[in-house]
């Protein structure tokens, strides 16, 4: 078991940050860890889960490895956040985190780049960039006003405003909360996930985004494209018909 604990079981890639002595702090290592097992996902895995081992998901950046930094160097840290959160946004599979304790900072940015959030009720959220005097620089200005607004953003960074597990839901930080073992659940929706078409996965992980951020025409664009992509794969025609002929399982049997 290393810094990042992997299991592949069925056709799901369970992968847990392990440094719970330092509440699971992202130092370098673990981020480019996180951008070799995106990179190299096997072709039989079909859906990843993020958690935290021991009390929390994760403290954020490793701030034991804030050093003097020059301009040029701090931008290239920040890129290499960049790159690595947008392997996990568009690997080549849909990704479930599980959250507990604290999804803070660079934590927050993490569990921010993947597709459905689960929290339990011992979940927070904090933004304490605001007070260490720094700025987030793992994406999360691109991403977390994308779920709650700029306003609440503001807000996290400028008064250190924590966030609960029942408020984080509410504003849309979590899809899901859960009482207590997120994990369980987080596998209960990756093991939906995968038995979905690759094709819609895919479609809805790499191109519903990119519809947000081009024009409306162009937006109906690459929706039609994709739906009649999707639509002519033998997978989407053999469910239609499998519908059709009463084999397929109603929306509220799901
Ligand atoms: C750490 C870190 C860390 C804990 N870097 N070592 N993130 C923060 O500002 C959050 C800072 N951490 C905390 O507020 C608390 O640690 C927690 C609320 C997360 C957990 O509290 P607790 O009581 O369970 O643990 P603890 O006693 O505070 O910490 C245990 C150890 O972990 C302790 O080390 P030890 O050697 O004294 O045992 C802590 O120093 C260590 N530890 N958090 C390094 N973050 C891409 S840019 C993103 C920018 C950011 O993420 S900034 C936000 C950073």
């Amino acid at each position: 078991m290393g810094i990042l604990n992997i299991e592949i079981e069925n056709e799901i890639a369970r992968i847990g940050i392990n440094r719970p002595e330092k509440r699971n702090a992202l130092n370098d290592e673990v981020i480019l860890l996180f951008e070799d097992v995106f990179r190299q996902i096997s072709p039989t895995v079909k859906c990843a889960v993020i958690y935290g081992m021991g009390k929390h998901f994760s403290a954020g950046l490793d701030l034991s490895e804030l050093k003097e930094r020059d301009v040029v160097e701090g931008v290239n840290h920040s890129r290499m956040w960049h790159r690595v959160l947008n392997s996990i946004e568009f690997s080549k599979v849909p990704v479930v985190s599980a959250l507990h304790g604290a999804v803070v900072g660079g934590g927050l940015e993490l569990a921010c780049s993947t597709h459905i959030r689960v929290a339990d009720k011992s979940t927070f959220y904090a933004l304490p960039e605001g007070q260490r005097g720094i700025f987030v620089g793992g994406g999360g200005s691109v991403r977390i006003p994308k779920l709650i607004g700029t306003a609440r953003m503001q807000d996290m960074m400028l008064t250190g405003r924590v966030y609960t597990a029942d408020e984080g839901q509410q504003i849309g930080i979590s899809q899901y909360l859960v009482e207590n073992d997120p994990l369980s659940k987080a596998m209960e929706l990756a093991e939906k996930i995968c038995t979905n078409a690759p094709m819609t996965n895919y479609a809805v992980t790499h191109v519903l985004p990119n519809i947000q951020n081009v024009p409306d025409e162009s937006g109906f664009m690459l929706e039609a494209l994709i739906a009649a992509i999707a639509q002519g794969s033998p997978e989407a025609k053999k469910r239609l018909k499998d519908f059709l002929d009463g084999r397929a399982k109603k929306v509220k049997d799901q």
